[in-house]
């Protein structure tokens, strides 16, 4: 399908979309965290459509909608994910969160919607899990909703949002952009974590035009990179661990290995560099 996913770091309330999704309780009627935010900004018109609309709250895992009242998206989209702190870890019941959101954002027809991650907060769902959850059922819901968002409140959550985003959903790499030398991944990685970078430099570079020689490419490679795991690509063979690269799964996920990207992944990016420029050049273009 056509779904175009990204991730944001923000507050959902603020965010111009068709509808929002709430992370709810079952009563159905405001509470703390993001459902708090949302019934504070939306106003009364947001409890009173509660009241209405949904006289027996909802089950979990289900969703339904409101008016968005005084925010800046047309609907609310409440949904009640399961409350892990309190036994209920049936991981079927958060991923129905996502795909009952998205059905009923098609039956009202939105086309733009921003999620929270939902059960990620009071309700304690283990953080990795709820964004691969998130992501994952987002990935396989058919839908007609063309945009989604989702929205992390804090940086360290939107950066392993995004890492996961980039995976799932790589964005569309200009022509003759410095992101294209990345569409091909290599044969073999470093280590697990490398995969991560190669996506989120992918991401990065998108738009990035490339530059006229190969020896500007490597400094411009090297510095995003660095910026990104938040450590020098030092000469070594000492793995680097990037906690958003980790999506929980074993001990090694998450390693980034420097020198692959001086032995191996940087001289792949010059080589494609210079076929690039060979295809230029050969071009006719001065006639
Ligand atoms: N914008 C975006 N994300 C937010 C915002 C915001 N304004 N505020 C919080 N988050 P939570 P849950 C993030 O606790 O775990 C309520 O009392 C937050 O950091 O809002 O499903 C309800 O009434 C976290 O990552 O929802 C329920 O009783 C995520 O949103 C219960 O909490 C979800 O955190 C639901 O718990």
């Amino acid at each position: 399908h056509m779904v175009t996913v990204t991730a944001v770091h923000g507050d959902i309330t603020r965010q111009r979309v068709d509808a929002i999704v709430n992370a709810a309780n079952n009563a159905m009627r405001g509470g703390g965290g993001v459902d708090g935010a949302i019934h504070r900004a939306g106003g009364r018109a947001v409890l009173d459509d509660c009241i209405a609309r949904f006289p027996n709250g909802l089950r979990t895992g289900d969703a339904g909608w409101t008016t968005a009242g005084d925010l800046p998206a047309t609907w609310v989209i409440h949904t009640v994910g399961p409350n892990y702190a309190a036994g209920e870890r049936d991981r079927e019941l958060l991923e129905s969160c996502y795909r009952r959101a998205l059905e009923v954002a098609d039956e009202i027809g939105a086309r733009s919607v921003s999620f929270p991650l939902i059960s990620a907060g009071v309700y304690a769902w283990p953080l990795n899990d709820a964004i691969d959850a998130a992501v994952t059922t987002i990935a396989k819901t058919p839908t007609r909703v063309e945009e989604v968002v989702l929205v992390s409140f804090s940086e360290d959550t939107h950066r392993r949002v995004q890492s996961q985003v980039h995976r799932l959903f790589p964005p569309p790499t200009e022509p003759g952009s410095v992101g294209q030398l990345f569409d091909r991944p290599p044969a073999q990685m470093g280590m697990r974590g490398d995969a991560y970078l190669w996506l989120a430099l992918r991401a990065e570079f998108a738009a990035t035009p490339l530059p006229s020689t190969w020896f500007e490419l490597r400094p411009m490679v090297v510095q995003a990179a660095e910026g990104i795991i938040g450590a020098p690509l030092a000469h070594t063979d000492d793995p680097i661990h990037v906690p958003e690269f980790d999506p929980g799964h074993g001990m090694s996920a998450g390693n980034v290995l420097p020198s692959w990207w001086h032995q191996t992944g940087i001289p792949i990016l010059i080589d494609r560099f210079e076929a690039a420029q060979q295809t230029n050049s050969s071009e006719p273009a001065e006639g």
